[in-house]
């Protein structure tokens, strides 16, 4: 006759509770981010929170506009309030002159996009680096804490 432990069987329910959870604790920030405005009108980006703990976070784009493509680009600031250098020429900013860790392009109307970074405590900003977006509003501060 087969027997059955029945304190055997409740420790591995409990371990298994225990791991459930747990695992929330390990989840990485969401940061839902709207990517606003029409060309040649006001633009913005705006984001559910616009700071976090340091660590992992995953950056939810949505192009929210009618027509008009956009981007988000996640820059590492040299310190809170740096203002960006806009080209005259080109009207953005220079990519290469600033320190960007990752971007989400070429969201046409309508489309989503992620991106997924982990981040040390610092001064950030978002921008959308298409031709004269930064000027018509498209950047937005954000901050990281050690927590
Ligand atoms: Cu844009």
């Amino acid at each position: 006759m087969k027997t059955v432990n029945p304190f055997r069987q409740l420790f591995a329910g409990l371990t298994l509770t225990a791991m459930t959870l747990a695992a929330p604790a390990f989840a990485a920030e969401t940061v839902n981010v709207e990517l606003l405005g029409e060309r040649g009108g006001a633009m913005e980006i705006t984001l559910s929170q616009d700071s976090i703990v340091a660590g992992e976070v995953t950056f939810q784009v949505s192009n929210m506009a009618m027509d008009t493509p956009h981007e988000m680009i996640v820059v590492k600031l040299d310190g809170a309030g740096q203002q960006f250098v806009v080209d005259p020429a080109s009207e953005k900013v220079d990519e290469a002159a600033v320190n960007a860790l990752g971007e989400v392009s070429g969201l046409k109307a309508t489309e989503t996009g992620e991106l997924t970074l982990t981040l040390e405590p610092g001064d950030y900003a978002l921008i959308c680096n298409l031709k004269g977006h930064v000027t018509a509003g498209m950047v937005v501060p954000f901050t990281v804490t050690a927590g």
